[in-house]
């Protein structure tokens, strides 16, 4: 069973630009990944943005960030709201998270991945950085086969009885995080497993795609709004179910979401409610991860791992490329 929706034509994104976006994510990652192990994640971070940034600028693309580095008096560049592109071709939303797993990067552990997703715009769903509830299952389910709030416990049972697997068999990726204590105690307490992340829940509800190679079935817990609009739109592409809820605990951020649109802060987004329209989403890989490998630095050749999908056919493609004379190309 595939999540796909069906697209009017006028609102189908050019698939040429499925290429365009791959280059934006493989100099994001080389950028971000000189600064491997070196301890500072700002500067890692910095280092990615400024290169997605200027790639982005020359797409052939009116494009506008929607989810960004923040919001514009906190974040200098690719901030909400940014206009990015040469300002000719077709209205886009852009979604970034140029350096996804800072920590992870500053520290060169696997998993730290450049990332960003396109869509038709005005369909992707504008989020304040703020946290989010999320459960992510993959393809081939019953609509609502998981819910939002059902506890842990029933949610790993009812994905068992729909596998067709005894709850041993179960295993469900969390966030290491203290908050997460109750759904860890929760989901061991059916006999499932847990699969315990530092840090990259983009990648982690990803996983949930493909359960037979990564061994995760579900993906449970709070992490960022913007990294769960840029897994909605991965999941969008490749199959699954994602239910999601902002979470709004002050009225700061209640009102920062109502100027962006939020009007129910209550609202269980499922993966169309995040991604409407047609949509593309990249991720290169920083350092080596269960879904992509790291930049490699050879002598004269850089190498780089990017996964590209698109919507509205759901292919998803590996490419890996090899770059020669990176740096000539890579200026403005
Ligand atoms: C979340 C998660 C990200 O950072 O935002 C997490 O969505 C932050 O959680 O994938 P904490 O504030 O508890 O650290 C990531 O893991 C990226 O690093």
């Amino acid at each position: 069973m595939s999540t796909q929706i069906s697209v009017p034509p006028q609102l189908l994104l050019e698939r040429i630009l499925t290429l365009e976006i791959v280059r934006v994510t493989e100099r994001a990652a080389v950028s971000a990944a000189r600064l491997r192990g070196h301890g500072n994640e700002k500067a890692a971070d910095q280092a990615a943005v400024d290169a997605m940034r200027r790639e982005l600028n020359k797409l052939p693309i009116e494009g506008t960030v929607v989810i960004g580095e923040g919001e514009r008096d906190e974040a200098p560049m690719l901030f909400i709201g940014e206009q990015v592109g040469i300002k000719a071709g077709p209205h886009v939303d852009i979604a970034v998270d140029p350096l996804e797993g800072t920590t992870l990067c500053a520290k060169n552990m696997p998993g730290s991945i450049a990332t960003m997703a396109m869509a038709d715009g005005g369909t992707l769903l504008h989020a304040p950085d703020v946290y989010m509830q999320k459960i992510a299952v993959g393809p081939g389910y019953a609509k609502g086969v998981v819910e939002l709030d059902a506890t842990p416990a029933d949610n790993v049972r009812r994905l068992a009885k729909a596998k067709g697997v005894d709850v041993s068999a179960i295993t469900v990726l969390v966030l290491d995080r203290l908050r997460h204590a109750d759904i860890i105690q929760g989901v061991r307490s059916t006999g499932a497993a847990v699969r315990l992340i530092t840090d990259g829940d983009v990648a982690g509800v990803i996983h949930c795609a493909d359960p037979e190679n990564t061994g995760v079935d579900m993906y449970l817990g709070i992490g960022g709004a913007p990294e769960g609009v840029l897994a909605a739109v991965a999941l969008r592409c490749i199959g699954g179910q994602m239910q999601c809820r902002l979470i709004l605990d002050t009225e700061e951020k209640r009102e920062r979401a109502r100027k962006m649109g939020v009007t129910d802060p209550r609202m269980i987004y499922g993966i169309e409610d995040m991604a409407k329209g047609d949509c593309l989403f990249a991720a290169t890989g920083v350092t080596t991860g269960s879904l992509l490998s790291g930049v490699k630095f050879r002598k004269d050749v850089i190498e780089t791992e990017t996964v590209v999908m698109r919507s509205v056919t759901g292919t998803v493609r590996y490419i890996k490329a090899e770059h020669r004379q990176f740096e000539k190309f890579h200026l403005d």
